[in-house]
């Protein structure tokens, strides 16, 4: 007998179905379902929720209306990988390990939809990923290879496979997540992650948004003609002007060859449009060429002057953009939609975020990376009937490493203590405020240098009222005043009037970087963003591949100097091995890591490894010995660990200064202290040679050293005399 409708039921059966229903909510409320709608590189700029000047997000808005409005929410890596990676696991990127988009995701670590799935959830991420490797704590998973496509996009399925959906990308997340929520055992409480592409980059709409109204003109942002003075010179170095680097036919989405090669870039297809079927191809040609033949006519004709073009170019890139914003939106209130109708909406907690923000022509820019202010804030909306009071805005300051302990304090899992984050639910349930002792500053890091967009590695801390950010490469600091210059237009750091702030600022710097247990000395760096490193080092990397050699020499430029004061010594004594030398000056524990591991020069395998290094770590930041030795320690766990038959000889650190005083010796000699003891008898030996450079009363003649850090010729015969019989010892 096929089931009876409900209401054809005995009367009887009604109270105990009611009963039931009720005891199942009173169940499920204690473990709310989490919805987590998620888009990338939604800037808050364009979110009504936030304030925006240039469009309405109604759907998005009704988060804001029925749940509360984070304005101080942070990111803390402006990337999307690394974004999500610290969503996932709570933590910051140097501990996650995924620091830059090229990384793969480590999926065995702890994350916090394994440890709901563990906890009884069903779990399900479906839409952009962005983690090389595969999801794992989820019941279900498809999701988009790499970045993605708009159109007819492809999903990566829970067997490897791939299969292409017909619809716009967006709509099609909403479709599987909305066909994955009817599928579910409907007495488990979910997690489902909703991640959007939208409006990634490059900005493709959907046919729906393709019709013949003009969009509404944005005005520019009152810092689009930033020429970057006042601040640190890296900023010039960008490569993320809409003025200056707006592809022709990827971004601007014009058809054929380049027609105007100074003022668009060449290079990028539009790699959406041989995606299309015919009919949204049409959509899009209707739309696209009339527009873009009057552009090149009026080019052609030279009645645009640069300013025209200029607008021109933002008016079609934030047009695209917005348009993305809508289709994310809409789809938003979709899922929202479902959730009222299935009677969900009561017990599941839902959020909007993005994986970091976006700049909307402010600076000049499109894209992020930069710890400034539109790309470092993160949209964070949630509602969560019962705990958050619709309509609240709160000012506390956020972070993404906040996500996973808030979802698991939530959910009723315990958060583990290595976790970095802090769960929101006492700002939630303290009406948006911030209780007392919640966060001061947030600690934010970059590493994506040398990469697209040409931003550099930089690091610093934000509080209500400031920022201090600190650019390694050239040892800058920047310190803006958050209150007085919003849009971030002067960096007051060497302004006497702001000494005082400047040194709290760098107080809680180090101290946070301590607490979040950032030791940079041990996080893998590159300086491909400098030229003479770059050519210096993609050479070593062609030598090393001839490995294995007899010997390796390690380090900075004391090292590398063997190829100038030091190239008679070497001939002599190495002349006659197969050497290599692995040195380049400026180098840092950090820079040699990233160097025999994702350089690979460890491939160049030396019977015996000189290591030495260590004096640039001190030099700039008089960087704590500990850490200094630490980063040593794990250059030589990667030596054995990738090259096992190598035999080490790590040297004491050269003294350096002219009297025994000076800091950079002293802290040098600190870092030895340390350093001797990774001899184990075995594979590694420790030499220390400050004797041999130095005098009876701890002085250094110019004669062997003649700035005092550097050797002279006669330096480096002292040295190589000096390791002979240990170099004999190791079989060479
Ligand atoms: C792509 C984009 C870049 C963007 C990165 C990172 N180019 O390389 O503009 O900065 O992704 O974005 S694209 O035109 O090929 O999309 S992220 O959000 O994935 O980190
Ligand atoms: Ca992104």
């Amino acid at each position: 007998m096929p089931a009876a409708p409900i209401d054809a039921r005995s009367s009887l059966m009604k109270p105990i179905l009611l009963l039931l229903a009720g005891l199942a909510f009173a169940r499920a409320a204690e473990r709310p379902n989490i919805v987590f709608l998620f888009s990338d590189d939604h800037a808050l700029q364009a979110i009504s929720a936030y304030g925006s000047k240039m469009n309405r997000t109604p759907q998005i808005d009704r988060l804001a209306e029925q749940g509360a409005v984070f304005e101080n929410s942070f990111c803390a890596n402006s990337l999307c990988g690394p974004s999500r990676a610290c969503i996932l696991t709570g933590k910051h990127s140097h501990l996650n390990g995924f620091r830059r988009n090229s990384d793969r995701f480590d999926g065995d670590q702890p994350t916090f939809p394994k440890m709901l799935h563990a906890a009884g959830y069903q779990t399900a991420i479906i839409g952009k990923w962005h983690l090389v490797s595969h999801p794992q704590g989820f019941d279900y998973w498809e999701v988009l290879p790499g970045q993605g496509n708009y159109y007819n996009p492809d999903f990566i399925q829970m067997d490897g496979t791939k299969k292409r959906y017909t619809g716009y990308s967006p709509d099609i997340v909403t479709d599987r997540a909305t066909s994955w929520l009817d599928g579910r055992d409907p007495d488990k409480p979910f997690l489902l992650m909703c991640q959007f592409k939208a409006p990634h980059r490059n900005w493709a709409p959907a046919p729906r948004f393709l019709g013949n109204e003009e969009p509404a003109r944005v005005a520019k942002p009152e810092t689009f003609d930033d020429n970057y003075e006042g601040r640190s010179g890296l900023l010039k170095e960008n490569e993320m002007s809409i003025v200056r680097h707006m592809h022709w036919a990827h971004d601007m989405k014009f058809k054929g060859g380049n027609l105007f090669p100074d003022t668009f870039v060449d290079g990028m297809a539009n790699g959406e449009y041989p995606r299309m079927t015919p009919e949204q191809r049409k959509i899009w040609d209707d739309y696209y060429e009339p527009r873009n033949q009057k552009f090149i006519e009026d080019m052609k004709a030279g009645r645009l002057t640069d300013e025209q073009v200029a607008d021109w170019k933002y008016q079609r890139f934030i047009g695209d953009y917005l348009k993305c914003v809508a289709a994310v939106d809409e789809n938003v209130g979709r899922v929202l939609d479902y959730l009222d109708s299935h009677g969900l909406a009561e017990n599941t907690i839902v959020i909007y975020a993005s994986d970091q923000g976006f700049y909307l022509g402010e600076h000049g820019w499109f894209d992020k990376r930069w710890m400034f202010e539109e790309s470092l804030k993160m949209p964070f909306l949630i509602r969560w009937p019962g705990v958050v009071k619709p309509g609240t805005r709160s000012q506390a300051m956020i972070q993404n490493i906040d996500y996973a302990p808030t979802f698991l304090e939530a959910a009723g899992v315990e958060v583990p203590a290595d976790i970095q984050g802090r769960s929101l639910l006492p700002v939630l349930e303290n009406a948006g405020r911030a209780p007392s002792g919640w966060r001061d500053a947030i600690y934010y890091a970059y590493y994506e240098n040398a990469a697209v967009h040409e931003v550099p590695v930089h690091d610093g801390i934000r509080t209500g009222r400031a920022k201090l950010m600190y650019f390694p490469r050239t040892r800058e600091w920047q310190l803006f005043d958050l209150e007085k210059d919003p849009h971030e237009m002067r960096s007051v750091h060497a302004d006497p009037e702001y000494a005082p702030l400047l040194a709290g600022m760098k107080k809680r710097y180090f101290d946070l970087r301590k607490f979040y247990h950032v030791n940079t000395a041990t996080i893998p760096t590159t300086r491909g963003d400098e030229p003479g490193w770059r050519a210096r080092n993609r050479r070593l990397n062609e030598d090393a591949k001839k490995g294995p050699f007899d010997l390796a020499f390690i380090g900075d430029s004391i090292t590398e100097g063997w190829e100038g004061a030091g190239k008679k010594v070497w001939d002599e004594h190495y002349g006659a091995l197969k050497a290599i030398n692995l040195g380049i000056g400026g180098d840092r524990t950090e820079h040699v890591l990233w160097r025999l591991g994702q350089d690979r020069q460890i491939d160049a395998r030396p019977k015996v490894a000189v290591v030495m290094i260590g004096t640039n770590n001190t030099g700039h930041l008089m960087q704590d010995p500990q850490e200094v030795a630490d980063g040593v320690e794990k250059i030589l766990e990667l030596i054995r660990g990738e090259s096992p038959e190598t035999k080490i000889l790590l040297l004491g650190v050269f003294p350096r200064g002219a009297k025994p005083m000076d800091k950079g010796r002293l802290n040098n000699v600190a870092i030895n202290q340390i350093i001797r003891r990774f001899a184990d008898g075995e594979k590694v030996d420790y030499l220390d040679l400050s004797d041999v450079f130095l005098d009876e009363k701890g002085g250094i003649s110019k004669r062997i050293m003649p700035d005092r850090l550097h050797l002279s010729s006669k330096g480096y015969r002292l040295w190589a005399e000096a390791i002979a019989p240990k170099l004999k010892e190791m079989g060479l």
